[in-house]
């Protein structure tokens, strides 16, 4: 494999994290406009920089003309939950799609088996179905699914690594051990008021729908009435919001919707 067809070799796995970010996220959006909980709280993505590869490679024994056969992680999706249970509800969702946009190859439960180092996080290793110029072409993506709490923590621990190589001192080590342990009595913490956040979270978003939606349909309604009846609107909307009370903003919001 010659370096200069590199370019050329990562461009699906590119265009596949391109994808792969537009699904998730597209989760993500489906539940806030149905006005839900999203489980997925947001989305990144990386093609593996050559580097990395390479140095994968060597590690791991792999020829060069096999990379793309054994290294399952040259596209990488990242998933972030506020909450550990979320985890599971994005697991869910992506094993019910084995078989149609996906296929599942592996997955990595690094959650109940915490790596030495105190990582943890979900994999799950797919193969992805691309459309290229040249029809289609299967390709390996992994999946890591974590809680912010974790991410914080792999995030920083994945730095320092990279930092100092096989050198880490003995101390900044000790210090990421105790940092781990702080990130999973978080997550447990996080965990207990879980139910409680959730319950803010979703009135303040039901709020802000419903204010979104009297004001389109105040929009609409101006395009239509004169300014003497829209005053009366806006005087009315103004008295509701004071008020607070969110089932009588409701009401108001189809009333403009269907005035009579
Ligand atoms: P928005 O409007 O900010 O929600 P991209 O192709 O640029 O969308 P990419 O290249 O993966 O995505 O970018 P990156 O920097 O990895 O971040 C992806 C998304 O995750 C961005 O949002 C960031 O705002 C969001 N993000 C990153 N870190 C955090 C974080 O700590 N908390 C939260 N809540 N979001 C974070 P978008 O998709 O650009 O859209
Ligand atoms: P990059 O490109 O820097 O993101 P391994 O044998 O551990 O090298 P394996 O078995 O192929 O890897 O796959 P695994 O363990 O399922 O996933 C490797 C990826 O998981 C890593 O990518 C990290 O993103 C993450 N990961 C695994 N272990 C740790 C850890 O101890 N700390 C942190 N911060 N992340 C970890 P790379 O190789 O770092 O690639």
């Amino acid at each position: 494999m010659e370096m200069k067809n590199w370019k050329q070799i990562l461009l699906p796995y590119t265009q596949a994290v391109e994808e792969l970010k537009v699904k998730f996220k597209s989760i993500r959006n489906h539940y806030i406009s149905l006005d839900e909980y999203s489980p997925i709280e947001f989305v990144t993505g990386r093609v593996k920089k050559i580097s990395s590869i390479l140095e994968k490679a060597k590690k791991k024994n792999i020829p060069l003309e096999d990379i793309e056969e054994k290294i399952e992680d040259i596209a990488g999706i990242r998933i972030m939950c506020q909450f550990a249970e979320d985890i599971y509800r994005v697991i869910d969702i992506i094993r019910a799609r084995d078989g149609k946009d996906l296929y599942i190859e592996e997955e990595r439960d690094y959650i109940t088996n915490i790596k030495s180092s105190g990582y943890r996080s979900y994999h799950i290793i797919i193969r992805y179905p691309l459309q290229t110029g040249h029809g289609e072409k299967m390709i390996f993506a992994e999946i890591q699914i974590r809680t912010l709490a974790m991410n914080f923590w792999a995030t920083i621990e994945h730095s320092l690594r990279y930092k100092y190589k096989q050198n880490m001192p003995v101390q900044i080590q000790k210090r990421l051990t105790k940092a781990a342990e702080a990130a999973y009595q978080l997550d447990r913490e996080m965990a207990e008021i879980r139910e409680e956040v959730l319950k803010c979270q979703e009135s303040f978003q039901l709020e802000s729908n419903i204010i979104g939606d009297i004001f389109s349909n105040i929009q609409a309604l101006k395009n239509k009435n004169n300014t003497q009846s829209m005053t009366e609107v806006y005087e009315m909307f103004w008295t509701l919001w004071e008020e607070g009370d969110m089932a009588k903003l409701k009401e108001f919001s189809e009333s403009l919707q269907f005035p009579i």
